[in-house]
């Protein structure tokens, strides 16, 4: 009998280094949401590649930073955790500029991890040569003991055939944890309330991409036309004055972001979409421990 390699690989550290984009290159499918604002992943994410004799499970974690409302130091110890229990820890960081006090305080965490460590420096595409990229590979590598040291570009997929392989070779002897069709671990509605929020992060500026968190309430087929999905979420967001934000003059904002979302959505869903988005003010949700359960950040 031939043996079965599979295991779980935690993509771990600071915000914005290209975590999420790396899942979904990798995976060769946007499971996992991006935006150029920091702390854009709340959740954990399960990536899954299948191949011939092996079974790569990705683990996107929230960036470690010094979050300091209840929701960060809750995303904190996710991403520590997820770290700690993995089969092997990618440390990524991103080659855009040189180390800063979030990546030592995140070097120093998973240099604790128990398991075998690679650090992957991403972005390598903003440099025109390999030289250019060398000093950067060296002053990161001084962090911490991570064996391996892998230059790669998620956006112009240089290099993942490289970490692949070294995620494969560090795979312990397992069961395959996913059927042949899951690439993703999200349930339909955590999917619908992660696209809609992408779209609030790449549209909106400074605090409020981060006071926002969306809530599908409501999601069934249409009474007259069931071939089409009704969905009716909220936006939460912190304050008055981000709910008029998110409105815009007339109502704009969420035209916008309704007109944005409705062909992810119907792509994610396979059918026509009829979204209906409402914004709510709840005070300070991000320090309540029942809104970040009802919201599903526990
Ligand atoms: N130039 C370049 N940009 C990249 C690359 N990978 C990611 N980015 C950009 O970096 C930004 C952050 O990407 P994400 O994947 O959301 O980063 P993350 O590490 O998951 O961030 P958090 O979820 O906030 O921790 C986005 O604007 C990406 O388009 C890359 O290989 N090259
Ligand atoms: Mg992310």
């Amino acid at each position: 009998m031939s043996i079965f390699h599979s295991g779980f690989v935690a993509l771990v550290g600071k915000p914005n280094v290209g975590k999420s984009t790396l899942v979904n290159a990798l995976v060769g499918r946007p499971i996992s949401i991006t935006s150029s604002k920091p702390e854009t992943t709340r959740r954990r994410v399960l990536g899954v590649i299948h191949g011939e004799g092996y079974q790569i499970v990705l683990v996107d974690t929230p960036g470690l930073a010094a979050g300091h409302t209840l929701l960060g130091k809750k995303l904190r110890e996710m991403a520590t955790s997820e770290g700690m229990e993995a089969d092997m820890v990618a440390f990524v960081v991103d080659v855009t500029h040189y180390p800063t006090k979030e990546d030592r305080a995140a070097a120093e965490v998973f240099s604790k991890a128990n398991c075998k460590k690679v650090l992957i420096a991403n972005k390598v595409d903003v440099h025109d040569t390999a030289e250019k990229v060398l000093p950067y590979l060296e002053a990161y590598a001084a962090l911490g003991d991570f064996g391996e040291v892998l230059p790669v570009s998620a956006q112009k997929g240089t290099n993942l055939d490289k970490f692949k392989a070294l995620m494969i070779e560090a795979l312990p002897e397992g069961v395959a944890y996913f059927p042949p069709e899951s690439v993703h671990d999200l349930d339909k509605r955590t999917r619908v309330e992660e696209l809609i929020r992408e779209q609030v992060l790449r549209a909106t500026r400074q605090e409020v991409p981060h006071a926002v968190a969306v809530r599908v309430e409501d999601m069934k087929p249409g009474d007259d036309n069931p071939d089409v999905t009704l969905i009716r979420a909220i936006l939460y967001v912190e304050r008055d004055s981000q709910r008029k934000i998110l409105i815009g003059k007339k109502g704009e904002m969420l035209k916008k972001l309704g007109m944005e979302a409705r062909p992810l959505l119907e792509q994610e869903l396979g059918g026509r979409v009829f979204l209906e988005l409402w914004v709510k003010v709840k005070e300070g949700w991000r320090d309540r421990p029942d809104w970040l359960r009802a919201l599903g950040y526990e």
